[in-house]
């Protein structure tokens, strides 16, 4: 009985994990939403529709393909891992997780060494740093390994395409609509990012200044400080601490990083503080911190589907190997259940687009908790 409600709760999970990755297939992001460009987070209750988007099986026996994320020990990498891994032995593929000590580039080159040695077919990299790759990539794709990115990007000319959760400018306007409305549209604000090299970090916080230099609606509003945890949950947790200290004004604080996030969100309501918080972040990780009320620190935060943005990476891992794509804009191919992509030219590189990110709140929190 105990055994049969767990398999149902699992599968419940899953469907609704399915139906997410539906709703964000490459269509769906050519008209976001009219406030933010974000889209609320809504688990669909019909699982007959993760059955229509089923795509017929590459071919992806005999042959392994490589992960290397930004670091171990964190939740949101171990849920893309978890993604990639599913969507390419479902189709025969074998696979290899690297999970770096650290969120250093050097800590990626010597694991993408030893997979060169190994001779793989594929190397998919969430990239700790936007140049300091080239050269070991470069080696790898002289190998005739395809090399690809997700999550966090290279230099473009060392990889064949990127595999982006959402827009850049999109993320950037959803952040920034947050803080505007979460601070009265005025005051001081800080970020809380990961490493100071992290590339997608560093896109979506480069959006939100451009925007805020661009637009005089956000002319009243002054960010005191980017402040860096790593990705590491101890130094999240000073790097908040101390920006309460030094910014007494302090009104909001805004994390794009999961395990930024977390950390400030412990802080801040065990504090009491008055502080409010937003950003990215797991819903299982910040279900206990969402709420309206003053007894939270989080109004609301948004997020995309890891385990879709990892399986999205191992379709276009396996499409690459198997030479359906090149990783040239207009490429077409069939990312399984996710359904079908092209590729894009955005920002002068090659793209595939999740889609747009979710919304996440107090009327939806418990929804997605036991999702990702
Ligand atoms: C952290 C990582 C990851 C990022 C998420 C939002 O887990 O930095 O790269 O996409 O946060």
């Amino acid at each position: 009985m105990k055994k049969k409600l767990i398999s149902l709760l699992l599968s419940t999970a899953l469907a609704a994990t399915l139906l997410a990755g539906c709703g964000s297939s490459a269509a769906d992001t050519a008209a976001p939403a009219a406030d933010s460009g974000a889209q609320e987070a809504a688990p669909a209750a019909d699982d007959s529709a993760a059955a229509d988007t089923a795509a017929p099986a590459a071919n992806a026996g005999g042959t392994t393909y490589a992960l290397v994320t930004k670091s171990a020990g964190n939740p949101f990498m171990e849920r893309m891992a978890s993604g990639f891994q599913e969507a390419i032995e479902a189709q025969g593929g074998t696979v290899v997780i690297q999970n770096p000590e650290a969120a250093t580039p050097d800590a990626q080159i010597s694991v993408i060494q030893s997979l060169i040695s190994q001779g793989v077919s594929s190397i998919a990299v969430d990239g700790n740093d936007a140049n300091a790759l080239t050269a070991v990539l470069t080696e790898a794709s002289n190998a005739g390994i395809k090399v690809l990115t997700l999550d966090s990007d290279v230099a473009p000319d060392t990889r064949t395409v990127y595999c982006n959760q959402a827009g850049v400018s999109q993320i950037g306007e959803t952040l920034m609509e947050a803080v505007y409305d979460l601070t009265g549209g005025e005051g001081d604000w800080a970020i809380l990012s990961a490493t100071s090299q992290a590339t997608n970090q560093n896109a979506w916080i480069d959006a939100m200044k451009k925007l805020m230099e661009s637009d005089s609606k956000y002319a009243k509003l002054n960010l005191v400080e980017v402040a860096y945890g790593d990705d590491e949950p101890q130094k999240s947790t000073d790097q908040t601490q101390a920006l309460l200290q030094n910014y007494p004004d302090l009104k909001v604080i805004c994390a794009p990083t999961t395990v930024g996030i977390a950390a400030a969100a412990k802080v801040l309501q065990d504090q009491k503080s008055s502080v409010k918080l937003t950003g990215l972040g797991l819903p299982s990780e910040m279900a206990e911190y969402i709420g309206d009320d003053d007894a939270h620190s989080c109004p609301y935060m948004y997020l995309w589907n890891p385990i879709d943005l990892g399986r999205l990476a191992g379709y276009t891992s396996i499409a690459l190997v198997d030479g359906t794509i090149t990783g040239a804009a207009g490429d077409k191919f069939t990312a399984g259940e996710l359904g079908d992509y092209t590729i894009e030219e955005i920002d002068g590189s090659t793209q595939i687009i999740l889609g747009p990110p979710f919304k996440f709140d107090p009327s939806n929190i418990d929804e997605w908790k036991t999702v990702y």
